[in-house]
């Protein structure tokens, strides 16, 4: 083992001969040290390092799982898996994300820096022991350290590099569904949303577009004269995302399958020669995202897409999923040959279907497959959660090379930490189910300690029907998270937001403007925490130290300035809420009619009628509100309302900048200083304007503690 100093927070212990994974750029300063604070090592099977805690800790983090924002009592395991049956009993989702903190009288946090299986039991085997296994012998694992919650993450948010930030359109509500399936069918829906006078940004292509499932192709029955057909939805204020998938079609004559066999772009089996699974389009292969010629070849390709005028884009089965391989298949088969003119009993009648279902996703088939590192071959096993990672890298680096300035919509189904830099994630197939909506509520606070601030789930859930009543309830929690997003698998009942009753449709309608009014708030924040190494979304632990509000599970900050209390309980009229301090309420209806209300810290019942959102600004803290537009480049920001919950002093910085190009990374942004003081009986408000020209006035509605109400504007110059 070789200790390294990574800064005065960060220590790297790295063991054998780690992968270059390419997350953590400075690998830090070689110190003498030959032991590991914190932890135990067990080095007889793999590596195991326990970690006794305390019966009060808390353990933050893992990205994308399942169970609480508090992992204790669970195991994960991070192997990036297509399992769209998310049971509180799976351990691994599409995501592999080796973060943690552990947080009590000792506070530290751990990342392992491994591609392959990292096993972490919190406290499920042993109630006081934290067990973090890896099955290999090569990684790195980084301590960090820091006086809080909020410290050790953004030390973290610091170490893997700064995040992806999608053009300020993405910000906007998103529609998708499995099965538009012609352009006609994709033209209706925008006509609807305009019809219904909706605001919405995009509309999504998935597998439906392609010919035959086939990557960079367009059916041309289904979509025919494509730029033609981009530029049309484009002109009514809409953009199309196109999915691309991991696999390539395995077909005579189709330019990619062609060129990436002409130049060994595929991964290979034990013989060098491409490896074959199935997936959408029946046989395919994988090109192999860990080279960089690969990447630079696929990543090129969007350009094709681009060149029809699409500017974002999802990457999708990349973990990657297969649904069989050859060899599988056959052994399957001859199973069933065999079987034939058997009498089949409850034992080997199972036995006969668990094979063929037992074909999907098999860890035995990674072991068939291999990469090149280096002209070396390494099993695919043994880096699998780097897959999906690189492929959405080979994304992020061909758009930079096509357009280099500007930014693309662009996130990934599988991903593992680092991933951030490149693109978004969206949290895969859920289901219509209250509970989903819970562990989306839950997941955002552990997928933005890892970096993931673009992110989201399948709003109204993917698979399954969802009722009125949770579609609405989602909406209203999805409407704070960046990637906002409906989607719905082929089959199930539709969700877009007319496909509901009259009353329903009104709710949504509400609900989607409050999105776009609260931009000017929402793309602010995102863009700071970005810039600053912040988290978006956190539990309340990142800004309470008291045990209540560490242990809340169904509440969350959004931003500097708002907590949230989502609804995710069917037929629910109210819910219990815990206010860690003083806090102004508005319950969220239509915008442009608010009344607030002061709760004082506490416990409090509250009802919440079905189009009712409870939004909470905190003690001395200001929102921005804009008003709605059909689209986030049809808003209009030279006037701003404020709202502002001031005891004393309160100060906002407004950030924004010109949303389409990555100049905000040489400082090219604008913001305005916002701040109220109470002087005796008046407010006195301040604004210093850094370089926004669109900003004319800002309208105040500043509540104190008793509830007075004060208003004001103030010209900005
Ligand atoms: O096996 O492209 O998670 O969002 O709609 C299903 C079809 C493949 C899985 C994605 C889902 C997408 C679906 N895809």
């Amino acid at each position: 083992m070789k200790t390294y100093k990574v800064n005065e927070f960060i220590m790297r212990y790295s063991i054998g001969n780690p992968f270059a994974t390419e997350v953590v750029v400075n690998k830090g300063e070689e110190i003498n040290r030959k032991d590991i604070d914190y932890f135990q090592i067990d080095e007889k099977k793999g590596f195991r390092f326990s970690h006794k805690m305390d019966p009060r800790d808390i353990v933050w983090g893992l990205g994308e799982n399942q169970r609480g924002m508090n992992k204790r009592g669970g195991i994960y395991i991070s192997y990036c898996t297509d399992d769209s049956q998310h049971t509180p009993d799976k351990k691994s989702l599409y995501g592999a994300h080796n973060f943690l903190i552990v947080d009590g009288e000792v506070k530290f946090g751990v990342f392992v820096d491994y591609p392959s299986k990292v096993t972490f039991d919190i406290g499920f085997t042993h109630s006081d022991v934290l067990d973090i296994v890896i099955d290999g012998e090569d990684f790195d694992l980084y301590i960090v350290e820091g006086v809080s919650l909020k410290e050790i993450t953004g030390q973290f948010l610091n170490m893997i590099g700064e995040g992806y930030a999608p053009p300020k359109w993405a910000f906007g509500y998103q529609q998708s569904r499995w099965s538009y399936k012609n352009a006609e069918e994709i033209e209706k829906i925008v006509d609807s949303f305009l019809h219904y006078d909706i605001p919405c940004d995009t509309v999504y292509l998935d597998i439906d577009y392609m010919e035959r499932f086939k990557d960079f192709t367009i059916d041309e029955e289904s979509f025919p004269h494509i730029e033609g057909f981009v530029k049309r939805i484009k002109n009514k204020g809409f953009r199309l995302i196109p999915i691309i998938d991991a696999g390539v079609k395995i077909e005579k004559d189709y330019d990619i399958y062609e060129e990436g066999i002409a130049n060994d772009h595929f991964c290979v089996n034990e013989e060098g020669k491409p490896f074959v699974a199935a997936v959408w389009p029946g046989r395919v292969h994988f090109p192999d995202f860990l080279r960089p010629e690969t990447r630079k070849w696929f990543g090129l390709k969007y350009s094709r897409l681009i060149d029809w005028g699409i500017e974002g884009f999802w990457n999708d089965m990349n973990e990657p999923a297969i649904f069989y391989s050859n060899k599988g298949l056959q052994k399957a088969v001859e199973k069933a040959k065999a079987s034939e003119n058997e009498n089949l009993d409850i034992y080997s009648y199972f036995e006969l279907r668990d094979t063929f279902v037992g074909l999907l996703n098999k860890l035995e088939d990674h072991k068939d497959f291999y990469h090149r590192v280096e002209g070396k071959l390494v099993r695919h096993d043994l880096l699998h959660n780097l897959y999906g990672y690189n492929m959405t890298r080979a994304a992020a680096e061909g758009f930079e090379e096509i357009q280099p300035n500007k930014r693309f919509l662009l996130f990934s189904r599988a991903s593992y930490v680092g991933g951030h830099r490149y693109g978004g994630i969206w949290t895969g197939d859920n289901h219509s189910w209250w509970q989903h909506l819970l562990l989306n509520i839950k997941m955002m606070v552990s997928l933005n300690m890892c970096g993931f601030l673009y992110s989201g789930a399948d709003t109204g859930g993917f698979s399954g029907d969802v009722n009125a009543q949770l579609m609405i309830r989602w909406m209203q929690f999805s409407l704070f998270t960046p990637l906002f997003r409906n989607h719905s698998a082929m089959g199930t009942r539709r969700q877009e937001p007319f496909a509901f009753d009259e009353g329903t449709l009104h709710i949504l309608r509400n609900t989607i403007r409050i999105r776009y009014a609260l931009i000017p708030y929402i793309y602010s924040e995102y863009m700071k925490a970005l810039i600053h190494k912040n988290v978006y979304i956190a539990s309340l632990a990142f800004e309470y130290d008291d045990t209540r509000s560490r242990t809340v599970e169904d509440q969350l900050l959004i931003g500097d300035s708002l907590m949230i209390a989502p609804i995710y309980e069917e037929n629910a009229v109210g819910r219990y809420i815990w206010l860690p301090e003083d806090m102004l309420l508005w319950k969220a209806e239509d915008y442009r009619n608010r009344s607030y209300e002061i709760y004082k810290k506490g416990n409090i019942y509250l009802e919440v009628d079905i189009q009712e959102i409870p939004i909470f600004v905190r003690k001395n803290k200001i929102v921005l509100l804009g008003k709605h537009g059909s689209s986030v480049e049809n808003l209009c920001h030279d006037e701003l309302e404020a709202i502002a919950f001031v005891d004393d002093k309160a100060a906002y910085v407004y950030y924004d900048d010109d949303g389409t190009t990555k100049n905000y990374k040489n400082k090219k942004y604008n913001e305005v200083f916002i701040e109220i003081e109470k002087v005796k009986n008046d407010f006195e408000i301040t604004i210093t304007n850094r370089g926004n020209d669109t900003l004319k006035k800002i309208n105040f509605e500043i509540l104190d503690i008793q509830g007075n109400v004060n208003k004001k504007t103030v010209e900005v110059s």
